[in-house]
């Protein structure tokens, strides 16, 4: 059940360099401020690297956040901070004041950087909490420092933040190490190459936009065009004339592709089927995929899904294969250098056909949860696996993801969300004396995030008016779409919330 031939790693920011060094004139990126190439990238992230150093010889692991669309500037602010020794933070561009508080006060960078159009969103939040904010653009136009340290590659790198069954989200940290394992491991799989091109329509604060797409495409010398926000038309456009050969995404996006597909006129939607059929690859990830969508999209581009299942600590665990053996409902195999295992809930490890909560071991994992070593002690087993929490069962056509084990961890349209941080943010305010947060199965969303409040005394609140009011609180997929006042919340009798009756609330 494992795979774990591995080699020693080196550091994720040696390989992006040496990679760019080698292919310099070739284009790396078609983004909004144009096309650059590997030694623009090179030159850019140099400038950045020197703008953060200030003269010092090397940042030693200091946090940089960053605010900043994905773009050429995205690239070599993150290239810029790796080259200096920093550690980055990507911020969500869309998470509202209260969230980018929190995350830079627990990550507590020495700088945020910012795009000139985002300084205004983050200016209050830094300063609460102490951070320089920086433009990007005047990063950019530092002179680039004649040398850079050498990182290595046990020199933390990235840090994401995440939302767990307890308290408010977690920072995991990558290391260099890890990080160029998960990129080997991808490329080894997939059979990445120089001669590739990935669209990217994902955010820029998850593993998924950041390693599976941007850093290993730049890692093989290949090229990336990006899309700093996800617009269907403009999805299928790029499919059926950018000449790309991989596509990754969400099944939320598959989604809404192939509903854009079916409302385009039958000549454009024959030459946008056309150009997807071009591609060599096209992966789903994140979050389930429904079998019926799975062949919505064979029957529209002729391309079975390569379904992959990954996790913010892990990268990228299990894999369905470039050459066949893709399979509905079935995630795939164990990807290279990743080990796991299925085990009951007292721990004994079980057979294929068994279902149990899968545990991953390997050089990819993350290091730890940002300060917080009682939970990162907890996410591990005794004996070094780490728990994901997703219930699974190996199949003779590959691992099958049953569900999490914890129904206050959801999924909507590819963001992880906690019930109990949802709810937390609710109970705060006047008018709610009680609420409770699930996730609803959605055909968009995969699941829809709804809550059910019971008003204190004397109050009737108004769903739209607390929504207005949630989204200044919270990032936009952890706001309930729809919130239903009750009288009292369905308890069972230890006094407990039953979640599975309030999710038969909602229709
Ligand atoms: C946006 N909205 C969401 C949402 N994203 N609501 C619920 N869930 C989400 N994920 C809200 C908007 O705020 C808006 O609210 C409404 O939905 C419609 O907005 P939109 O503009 O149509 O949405 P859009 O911005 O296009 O976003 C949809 C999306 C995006 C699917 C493109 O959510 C996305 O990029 N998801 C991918 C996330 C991802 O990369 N996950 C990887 C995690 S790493 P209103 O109120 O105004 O209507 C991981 C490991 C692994 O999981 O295995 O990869
Ligand atoms: P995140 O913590 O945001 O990285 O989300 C990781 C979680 O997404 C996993 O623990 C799974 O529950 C879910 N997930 C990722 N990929 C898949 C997939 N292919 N199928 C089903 N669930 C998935």
């Amino acid at each position: 059940m494992s795979e774990a031939r591995f080699s020693a790693p080196s550091a994720l920011v040696d390989q992006l360099t040496e990679c760019a060094r080698t292919r310099s004139d070739r284009v790396a990126l078609i983004a909004p401020e144009g096309a650059s190439t590997y030694a623009d990238l090179l030159e850019s992230s140099g400038r950045v690297a020197g703008a953060l150093l200030g003269g010092q010889l090397d940042m030693k692991a200091t946090r940089v956040a960053t605010l900043v669309p994905p773009g050429s500037s995205w690239t070599a602010t993150a290239l810029g901070v790796w080259r200096a020794g920093g550690v980055l933070v990507p911020l969500p561009l869309t998470a509202p004041a209260p969230e980018l508080g929190q995350v830079l006060g627990d990550s507590q960078p020495e700088v945020v950087i910012a795009a000139d159009e985002l300084v205004r969103d983050v200016a209050g939040p830094a300063s609460d909490n102490r951070v320089v904010v920086r433009r990007v653009g005047e990063l950019l136009a530092t002179e680039a420092p004649a040398h850079l340290p050498v990182i290595p590659p046990n020199r933390d790198a990235l840090m994401l933040y995440t939302s767990g069954t307890t308290g408010r989200p977690k920072g995991v940290v990558h290391t260099h190490g890890g990080l160029a394992s998960q990129v080997g491991s991808l490329h080894k799989a997939w059979g990445w190459r120089k001669d590739d091109h990935v669209l990217l329509v994902l955010p820029l604060h998850h593993v998924h936009g950041i390693v599976n797409v941007l850093v290993c495409a730049l890692a093989a010398g290949a090229r990336c065009t990006i899309h700093p926000k996800f617009e269907s038309t403009a999805v299928w456009e790029a499919l059926a004339n950018d000449n790309l050969t991989l596509f990754m995404a969400v099944p939320t996006i598959y989604a809404r592709l192939a509903d854009e597909h079916a409302r385009a006129d039958a000549a454009t939607g024959k030459s946008w089927a056309a150009g997807a059929r071009r591609l060599r690859l096209h992966v789903s990830g994140s979050a389930a995929l429904p079998v019926q969508l799975h062949e919505r999209w064979e029957e529209l581009t002729g391309h079975r899904l390569l379904e992959r299942y990954g996790m913010t600590e892990i990268g990228m665990a299990l894999s369905s294969l470039v050459d066949g053996g893709r399979w509905p409902g079935h995630v795939g195999w164990p990807l290279p250098y990743v080990e796991v295992r299925v085990t009951d809930d007292g721990g004994s490890v079980l057979s294929a056909g068994e279902a149990g909560e899968l545990q991953v071991r390997g050089p990819l994992l993350f290091r730890e949860y940002w300060r917080r070593p009682e939970e990162t002690a907890e996410a591990f087993t005794a004996d070094g696996w780490f728990r994901t929490g997703d219930e699974v069962v190996e199949m003779s056509r590959g691992f099958r993801i049953l569900g999490r084990q914890s129904v206050d961890i959801l999924k909507s349209g590819g963001e992880k969300v906690s019930a109990l941080e949802v709810e937390e943010m609710l109970r705060t305010h006047p008018e709610i004396a009680e609420c409770a947060v699930v996730g609803v199965p959605d055909e968009e969303w995969g699941e829809r995030i709804c809550a059910a409040v019971v008003a204190g005394p004397g109050h009737t609140p108004d769903p739209t008016a607390l929504r207005a009011w949630a989204r200044k609180q919270l990032s936009p997929w952890k706001v309930p779409r729809e919130i239903r006042a009750v009288t009292e919340l369905p308890r069972n009798a230890l006094g407990k919330v039953v979640k599975p009756r309030v999710r038969g609330l909602f229709g």
